[in-house]
């Protein structure tokens, strides 16, 4: 019997997974079925590390991290994760930083990290490795000698090779994911970006599900995460969700709701959904006093300048929203940086008639797939899905949008709000078993699956 061993920069309770976003959403739900170690950052810094693991039970989940020094917050987590990886990977050169030091602490980081794993594994661990923050981290597991299959899996999109390029050194990164057994990408898409690039820059050869390169062969596979949509329909159902919901629709009065829900993000498009909206109150006035908008954005990395930037734009875009449309019965935009728990959500969602998720660029998008497990099938509503989202290559009956194109978003939400009942259900319908099949029991199963291949075929 394997153990699993997940290490992702985030580790934590469902409590603050809405701060720490869907990875952490996804991980407490594949984990809390599976059991393991779960190994990464205590979310704490202090001045000097001295390496000292902290070791908590959680049920079947010992949770083992490791605090990072001021420095290494700034320069890896703010520094190469943040200013750096997570632009260039959502396509925003434009915002990217190019600073050597953030690069060269990201390895070390990486390398420490490595180290404070190694004394606590086990020969038969499957080590299933997450995220931008880790990349260098399987090689210097094999540096420290670990011989375990050890999987990654990137749950922000892979850019194209043209943006991957601008970033000094992409080649030493690629480098050391070559030394994972199993690579794992939300979409296909993202998957042939990574196969373009090893071909195209390196050299390399790919081949089905494989990709060979650094003289090493290694298996390249698309796994769309999922949620646990069971858990999630029964949620919309449970007396917390209940109330939420039957006070939303007190308040609503007959209107119609259209929610978001992301992390304060610049890559969530948040800026240009609000002006959608704005211009959904220009061009259709029919709406006026019959919609009202509910964007939930809770901060995040409040450290980083550009997130502070576009807090302040949205709430420049809010007062302007609501002073020019509102009424002295109705507000047309409410925005709110606070968070809620699964449950509320779940009631949120069953209340908003839309679900407006239009990232300009997004790995996969949970939010989307909550809100459409959610909906109540006899009268559920409407999501409206960036195409730029991974999740639009599941969820097909959406309204698929260019969440640059406002215009074409405005119209959208309208086209929604005049759908009619047999069309929402047809298109919930449609989507509901997808949701089912592929939930995020699947998604860990069949990750460790490909990891238990590779161990096979090594033993064999
Ligand atoms: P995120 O960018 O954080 O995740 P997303 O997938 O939408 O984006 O997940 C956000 C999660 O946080 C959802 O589960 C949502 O319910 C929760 N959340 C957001 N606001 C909340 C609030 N106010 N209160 C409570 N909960 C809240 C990254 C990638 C995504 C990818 C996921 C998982 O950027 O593309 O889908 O990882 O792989």
């Amino acid at each position: 019997m394997n153990r699993l061993v997940v290490v992702s920069n985030r580790v934590g309770t469902v409590k603050d997974a809405a701060r720490a976003g869907g990875l952490a959403v996804a991980l407490v739900e594949a984990l809390s079925a599976a059991g393991g170690l779960w190994y990464g950052w205590s979310g704490e810094t202090s001045e000097a590390n001295d390496g000292r693991l902290r070791m908590v039970q959680d049920g079947d989940i010992t949770l083992a991290t490791l605090d990072l020094t001021d420095q290494d917050y700034e320069q890896y987590y703010n520094g190469f994760a943040n200013r750096t990886l997570w632009p260039l990977f959502h396509y925003r050169i434009d915002l990217t930083s190019f600073d050597r030091r953030y690069y060269e602490t990201y390895q070390q980081v990486n390398a420490q990290f490595a180290e404070g794993l190694v004394p606590l594994l086990q020969p038969n661990d499957l080590i299933w490795v997450h995220d931008y923050h880790f990349l260098a981290f399987g090689q210097e597991l094999r540096r420290l000698k670990c011989t375990q299959p050890i999987g990654f899996f990137l749950h922000i999109p892979f850019p194209s090779r043209e943006v991957f390029i601008t970033l000094p050194r992409h080649d030493k990164l690629v480098e050391a994911l070559f030394a994972y057994d199993v690579l794992g990408f939300q979409t296909d898409r993202d998957r042939r970006m990574f196969q373009d690039y090893v071909v195209r820059e390196l050299g390399g050869e790919v081949w089905e599900n494989k990709a060979r390169a650094f003289g090493r062969t290694i298996e390249v596979r698309t796994f769309p995460i999922g949620i646990d949509t069971e858990t999630f329909v029964q949620s919309a159902d449970s007396p917390e969700a209940i109330n939420q919901y039957t006070s939303m629709r007190e308040m609503l009065k007959g209107r119609h709701q259209i929610i978001g829900v992301d992390r304060l993000d610049y890559t969530k498009g948040l800026p240009e959904r609000f002006e959608s909206f704005e211009r959904l109150l220009e061009d259709h006035s029919d709406v006026h006093r019959k919609v009202s908008f509910m964007q939930i954005a809770p901060v995040s990395r409040t450290e980083v300048e550009e997130y502070v930037d576009i807090r302040h734009e949205l709430e420049g875009a809010s007062g302007r929203i609501n002073g020019r449309f509102a009424e002295f019965d109705w507000t047309p935009l409410r925005y709110l940086n606070r968070s809620f728990s699964r449950h509320q959500l779940a009631g949120l969602y069953r209340a908003s008639r839309i679900g407006l998720v239009t990232p300009l660029r997004d790995g996969m998008n949970l939010v989307a797939k909550e809100y459409v497990a959610a909906q109540d099938p006899e009268d559920p509503g409407v999501l409206i899905l960036s195409r730029f989202a991974g999740a639009a290559s599941q969820l097909r009956s959406a309204l698929i949008v260019n969440p640059y194109d406002v215009k074409a978003v405005a119209d959208a939400v309208h086209e929604a709000l005049n759908m009619t009942l047999q069309e929402r259900r047809d298109r919930h319908q449609t989507m509901m078993p997808d949701l089912l099949a592929n939930n995020v029991n699947i998604w860990r199963d069949n990750f460790i699956e490909g990891m238990k291949s590779v161990e096979r075929r090594e033993a064999a």
